[in-house]
């Protein structure tokens, strides 16, 4: 879908004028556009992105987040020594001074556009993953000062495993679509393994492992490597920071790194989990987040692997149930075979647990 997007972008506090507006990035949940300004004789890239308001009921609570995350961090970040408009989103404003803008058409945002850097969709080089765990490991340990009761929770149960097993059996329930004859196999999959949803949810629930500030999306696309050096520059979708584990951030990173192919491939014989991937992003996380974990959690880091594919593979499959009506699809069937290789992760990192258990305990 197009829009006005000159009269969107004169909205925003930037100079020049629009030359174009190209969808851009692989993004399951935003619509994100490239948009180019001329200012004189130079072109300045910005990032625009068309904010989900099926998932964000309340963008203003949504953008406060945003907007006290990034601005602790700039502050840190500048205090180190280093570029806040290359380490951090920058939100640019709007005329008016707000963090987005709201039009008939929906509601959008403007991002400075972090140069030189390039955000994976697969792990091409070990050396990238382990990379993007130090960014994932600085970012936990910078927001460990930071106080969680300023944040709204946007999704709320986002990771509550619990919850997902409860809305899978709705999705399985009401089988819209008539798919769930088909799916028998992955259905049962899902449920063979009910006993994982209550693990880490209990463990926050009794105050045996602390509730954190946590970004909830380590995907290896939300984060930035600079392109000559390889070394990390920034965290990125920054929607879904909220209180949370460590453990989920940890393992959502696992979980999308460790696979060697795309997270909707079909040939699942190209599916494999990489331990010494695993081990890569082990050894980077656990030397930046310094502080930042505790023993309870260290000892969870490698279950929360298995707990975010699971979750992830669940969500999938129930969006398929539903009849692909959250995660984005570019083709008939993708979100099961999004869900058949989580599946398929779980199984070899099952079979290798206590192997991802040592190398915690290594590093
Ligand atoms: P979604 O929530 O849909 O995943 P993201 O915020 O992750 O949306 O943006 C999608 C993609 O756009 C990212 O994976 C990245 O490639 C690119 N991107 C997002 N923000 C920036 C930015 N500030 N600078 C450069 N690229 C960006
Ligand atoms: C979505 O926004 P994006 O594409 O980075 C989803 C994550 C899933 C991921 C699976 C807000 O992430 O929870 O793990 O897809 N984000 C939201 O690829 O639901
Ligand atoms: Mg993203």
């Amino acid at each position: 879908m197009a829009y006005d997007f000159n009269s969107i972008i004169e909205q925003f506090d930037l100079s020049g004028e629009l030359v174009s507006c190209e969808r851009y990035g692989e993004g399951h949940i935003n619509e994100t556009y490239l948009a180019v300004v001329r200012d004189g004789d130079k072109e300045i890239n910005y990032i625009l992105q068309k904010i989900n308001s099926n998932l964000f009921k309340d963008v203003d609570k949504l953008m406060n987040n945003i907007m006290l995350v990034t601005e602790f961090n700039r502050k840190r970040i500048s205090a180190r020594g280093g570029n806040p408009d290359r380490e951090s989103l920058s939100i640019v404003y709007t005329l008016d001074g707000k963090p987005y803008y709201h039009s008939e058409e929906g509601n959008f945002r403007v991002y400075k556009f972090i140069t030189d850097a390039v955000a994976y969709q697969v792990v091409e080089k070990p050396e990238h993953f382990y990379q993007s765990a130090v960014a994932f490991g600085n970012f936990a340990n910078l927001l460990a000062q930071f106080d969680a009761t300023k944040l709204y929770e946007v999704l709320p149960n986002f990771h509550n495993t619990e919850k997902r097993f409860e809305n899978f059996l709705a999705s399985l329930k009401a089988d819209k679509m008539g798919r769930a004859e088909s799916v028998k196999e992955e259905i049962k999959f899902v449920l063979d393994r009910k006993d994982y949803c209550g693990r880490i949810v209990k463990l926050l629930e009794s105050g045996k492992m602390p509730v954190k500030v946590t970004h909830n999306d380590t995907k290896l696309n939300n984060v930035m490597l600079d392109v000559n050096t390889g070394k990390p520059v920034a965290v990125i979708d920054l929607d879904t920071i909220m209180p949370g584990s460590i453990c989920y951030d940890f393992g959502d990173s696992i979980r999308f790194g460790c696979n060697p192919c795309s997270e909707d491939e079909k040939d699942l014989s190209k599916v494999n989990f990489s331990i010494s991937l695993f081990e890569e992003y082990a050894k980077g996380y656990l030397s930046a987040v310094g502080e930042g974990a505790t023993q309870i959690e260290k000892d969870n880091l490698a279950f929360g692997a298995i707990l975010m594919t699971y979750e992830c593979g669940m969500r999938f499959l129930a969006d398929y149930l539903d009849g692909d009506v959250y995660f984005r699809t570019k083709r008939e069937g993708q979100n099961l075979d999004r869900a058949r290789t989580q599946f398929k992760l779980i199984t070899d990192m099952e079979s290798c647990y206590e192997q991802m258990q040592e190398i915690i305990r290594k590093y």
